[in-house]
């Protein structure tokens, strides 16, 4: 079987309103490997950084002050086929577009405050895992 890797991670939004247990359990459900996991707090050069793509847009204050305002829980997720499968698990960005039973349909509150991220592309995946994770943490 042929295994790759994402990267998530449960936005503030969730883990202030007591979420995560039960994202991580749809997420284990679903088939992933924890790889790595861990609870941190992102400063705001931290996502700055990793935002850099959205740097022109018009909510990237937003964004940054979002995902600053509390501890996040960051993870690298094992599976066949991880970084498709994963965005089907989370569902739209947009929580009103999201399917039925995607975590963001359940979890989300609006577009900025989407409770969840997951990787677009596995050179993203493999970036974002080395922004929050070390060589050694990967296992
Ligand atoms: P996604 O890949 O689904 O996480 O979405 P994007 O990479 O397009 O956007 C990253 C984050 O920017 C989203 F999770 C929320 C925020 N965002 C907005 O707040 N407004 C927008 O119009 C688009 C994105």
């Amino acid at each position: 079987m042929v295994t790759n890797r994402t990267f998530t991670m449960l936005k503030p939004d969730s883990v202030e309103q007591g979420y995560t247990g039960a994202i991580l359990e749809k997420i284990n459900a679903a088939g992933f490997r924890i790889v790595a996991m861990k609870k941190t707090q992102m400063t705001v050069a931290d996502a700055e950084e990793f935002y850099a793509v959205h740097n022109e847009r018009p909510f990237f204050g937003e964004l940054v002050e979002f995902m600053t305002r509390g501890p996040i829980v960051a993870a690298i997720l094992e599976k066949e086929n991880a970084v498709e499968d994963f965005r089907v698990l989370i569902g739209a960005t947009n929580p009103a577009d999201a399917a039925e039973g995607t975590i963001r349909k359940l979890y989300a509150t609006s577009m900025g405050e989407n409770a969840i991220h997951g990787s677009d592309s596995d050179e993203n995946a493999a970036i974002e895992g080395a922004f929050h994770f070390s060589g050694r943490e990967m296992f």
